[in-house]
């Protein structure tokens, strides 16, 4: 396909819990500067309601995915992820998101960029934002994709076919390591915190050290002023600790609070991205989570049940739970990650030609 006179090939796609616009990197400006100018007047940013865009008004539906062919034979595909701004114009790489990850193995061979199999299809996704790899697995029967199926996940109305994630190399995705302040547990404005990168850089405290039970809805966390300044703080200085710099305007560190699982879980969890709290939670900010619990003197590790090993850890979360494998040398100093994975679905809801603003 190549760009109409002032349209660009777009497919939408749900991809788990996040929703966002598909490009070949072939049909968007190679020059980045260009390419996200091009981007917000697409997606409608800036602006709360992005009314003439097609942003859904939320981070979690002003996403896009950039793919194209690898050039390298250890990958099939490239995947970059661009977290388009709502209010602020700004497009940021600086993180991954696990949740469009679902919708690109998928992507890749309905544009062709891979030969599907005859029941499933196995695509290797180089993520560009971290320079990890993914393996992302679906069902191609007779070398269509499907998107129906019997999976559910929390926060996604009916069930649609697994997409299964796994996940190599995702330590330090943004700060270089696992455990980026060289410690396991840091003390910020007079509380523990746990600060880590496997895959999302994430502050990680306990629910009650921030006055809250860690059980309170998203709306009532929103609606909690006092709880966004100090977050806001807490992540300040940890983007300093964590070589992030001034994250005042980034979207990451996240700021994952815990508390005990209500529901059979590892732990209870609620999420700030990073200052609006999430309604469940991310793939790799729930990977990062669940790798910090496991590590002795982590924040969260005293209040984590630990299931029999074998069994998925279960991240609980506002609207239900995301189960993580993660396979953890923790006999290595510091502890090394081998693989992580887990199950998402995903779904094409439009293949098309959108048309950016043109002012
Ligand atoms: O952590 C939200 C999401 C995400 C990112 C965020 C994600 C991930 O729910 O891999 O998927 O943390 O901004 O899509």
């Amino acid at each position: 396909m190549s760009p109409t006179s002032n349209g660009v090939p777009c497919m939408l796609m749900r991809g788990g819990t996040s929703k966002g616009a598909y490009f070949l990197a072939e049909d968007l400006p190679d020059d980045p500067d260009e390419r996200d100018r091009l981007l917000l007047r697409i997606m409608g940013t800036p602006d709360p309601r992005q009314i003439d865009g097609i942003g859904g008004a939320h981070p979690l539906s002003s996403k896009v995915a950039v793919v194209s062919r690898s050039p390298k034979a250890d990958a099939d595909i490239r995947y970059l992820f661009l977290q388009v701004g709502v209010e602020a114009a700004t497009v940021s790489d600086q993180q991954n998101c696990g949740n469009l990850l679902a919708g690109v193995g998928p992507f890749a061979v309905e544009r062709g960029l891979v030969a599907a199999g005859d029941q499933d299809t196995r695509v290797r996704i180089r993520m560009v934002n971290s320079d990890s790899l993914a393996t992302a697995t679906f069902p191609t029967p007779g070398g269509v994709v499907d998107y129906s199926g019997d999976t559910a996940i929390s926060g996604v109305p009916g069930t649609a076919a697994a997409v299964l994630l796994d996940f190599a190399g995702t330590e330090g995705s943004a700060c270089g390591s696992l455990l980026p302040t060289g410690n396991v547990r840091d003390e910020i404005d007079g509380i523990g915190v746990t600060c880590i990168d496997n895959g999302m850089p994430v502050v990680v405290a306990a629910a009650r050290d921030l006055g809250i039970t860690g059980y309170e809805t998203p709306a009532e966390l929103a609606a909690d002023s006092r709880l966004r300044d100090r977050i806001q703080s807490l992540r300040l200085t940890a983007g300093k600790l964590m070589g992030l710099g001034d994250v005042t305007d980034a979207p990451v560190p996240k700021t994952t609070l815990v508390a005990p699982a209500r529901d059979g879980g590892l732990i209870s969890t609620r999420t700030f991205i990073p200052l609006r709290p999430h309604d469940s939670i991310g793939v790799l900010g729930a990977v990062t989570v669940a790798t910090a619990l496991l590590l002795d003197g982590a924040v969260g590790h005293g209040l984590a049940r630990f299931p029999r090993p074998g069994t998925p850890l279960g991240i609980e979360h506002a609207t239900g739970r995301l189960d993580v494998d993660i396979d953890l040398d923790t006999a290595a100093a510091p502890p090394r990650v081998r693989r992580s994975s887990l199950v998402r679905t995903a779904r094409k809801l439009f293949d098309g030609t959108v048309y950016p603003r043109t002012s």
